[in-house]
């Protein structure tokens, strides 16, 4: 009994000291996933902040969604930072003068009266909106919020479905390594290197004010998201009929996407609307998810460069999120869940919590960034995606150690999968976010 009210005590510490991240890093309209590092809005680290936030108060959670979606562009994009004007330029690199949205958006339109970037992120938002209306339905029903996000979570779906299907396949593409969340992940070293790389003398790195070099990408890394987002900016923002350098088709993006897709089904059905046209999507997303990225002989998916149409041949766990897809073929279920617990991600044998990056992979580092470290919003998803595919014993042995480790790293942004050790920053908003969920 008295492990039991320990463990209860422990509970609700932890709960405390997540709730006290998230109230610090709120900034009255929407929250910062860190005051240091990343002082401005981004795009899904508000899904899953919106996520814990709904357990701390749903009406918080809908503002923090409905404030992202305000920034929302006419063609549908949700952009991957709005920023808060009171922040100096020089606290974030890159900041609105290099995106300049409002002018180089203005084709697409770009709100004129808020600076966003002009890329996008993974479209985790339908499903956290339907997570936060289900976490207190009478809130989000007196107040009308899925009447309000439902069109624009509709149109964010529709950008991606026609503006960013550009191998024609069925899948949504990304078109620079900031957008699948993932920056420096080894998946992308391949086709960065047809990049040619903007000067370092170019551009200031703030990052590096606040954290450790070595936990974060290099300079070569930034030459290339750099020259990446002026090539983009510099056509207007434009998609379809241009050539863009980078250009490839993710699993855990579009998982995120088909994940959403049945989320704003049960928004339609509980508007009264019909969800046939999201099942229906869902439904062409699988099939193309699987037909194009799933490799038996790998165990789990991978991501294809559409520039050359080949695979990319590395592990990383965005090959393994397609387990928050409902309706996998049982045989790919099976193969994912053996990976997860295999050689290359180790979860609940050689590591605690999912690597971002194969262990044995010859570019495997435990510090650096998405080239190992375990991240808390990843490993939530592995989470939700083990219990809906019946592994329930592993997703509760997953969610203990998230919230075992998450408090003990003081919310940190990532930690080296094996140890457990903080890495980056503190405080995050994502980890704290979960945390809240998973106490729930
Ligand atoms: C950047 C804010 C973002 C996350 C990304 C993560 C990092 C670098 O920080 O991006 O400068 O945007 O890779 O997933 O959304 O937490």
């Amino acid at each position: 009994a008295e492990g039991a009210s320990g463990d209860r005590a422990g509970r609700r510490d932890l709960r405390a000291a997540a709730s006290r991240v998230l109230l610090a890093n709120w900034t009255g309209a929407s929250t910062v996933p860190s005051h240091t590092l990343y002082p401005h809005q981004w795009s899904w680290d508000s899904a899953f902040i919106a996520v814990g936030l709904a357990r701390l108060s749903p009406r918080r959670a809908q503002r923090e969604l409905e404030t992202l979606l305000g920034a929302q562009w006419d063609d549908g994009r949700i952009p991957h930072i709005v920023f808060n004007p009171a922040v100096p330029h020089e606290a974030y690199f890159p900041s609105p003068d290099f995106w300049r949205s409002s002018t180089a958006g203005a084709a697409h339109g770009a709100p004129s009266d808020i600076e966003t970037s002009g890329i996008v992120q993974p479209p985790v938002h339908a499903l956290a909106a339907w997570l936060v209306h289900e976490s207190d339905p009478e809130t989000s029903g007196r107040r009308g919020f899925l009447e309000r996000v439902y069109p624009r979570l509709t149109a964010w779906h529709g950008y991606l479905h026609s503006n960013r299907d550009l191998g024609g396949h069925g899948l949504a593409s990304v078109l620079h390594p900031w957008e699948p969340g993932m920056d420096n992940s080894p998946c992308w070293d391949l086709p960065l290197e047809r990049v040619d790389p903007a000067p370092a003398t170019t551009f200031r790195r703030a990052d590096l004010t606040h954290g450790d070099a070595a936990d974060r990408p290099t300079d070569l890394d930034y030459g290339r998201y750099v020259r990446l987002a002026t090539d983009y900016r510099d056509r207007g923002y434009t998609d379809a009929g241009t050539r863009h350098a980078f250009v490839v088709e993710d699993p855990g993006f579009n998982a995120f996407l088909i994940a959403s897709e049945h989320a704003l089904a049960a928004i339609a059905l509980t508007l009264g609307q019909d969800p046939g046209p999201h099942r229906r999507r869902a439904r062409a997303l699988t099939t193309a998810l699987v037909a194009r990225l799933w490799h038996a002989e790998a165990g789990l998916f991978l991501c294809h460069d559409l520039r050359t149409d080949t695979p990319i041949a590395e592990k990383s766990v965005t090959g393994l999120l397609p387990l928050l897809v409902p309706d996998l073929p049982a045989p790919v279920v099976r193969a994912l869940l053996r990976t997860a617990s295999g050689e290359h991600f180790g979860l609940g044998s050689t590591t605690a919590l999912a690597p971002s990056y194969d262990l044995r992979g010859h570019s495997f580092d435990s510090s650096r960034y998405w080239r190992g470290p375990a991240w808390f919003n990843i490993n939530w998803a592995v989470e939700r995606g083990l219990r809906q595919h019946g592994a329930l014993t592993r997703a509760d042995d997953l969610r203990q150690t998230i919230l075992a480790t998450s408090g003990a790293s003081g919310f940190a942004e990532y930690v080296d999968p094996r140890t457990g050790r903080a890495r980056g920053t503190t405080d995050f908003s994502w980890t704290a976010a979960v945390v809240l969920d998973l106490l729930a």
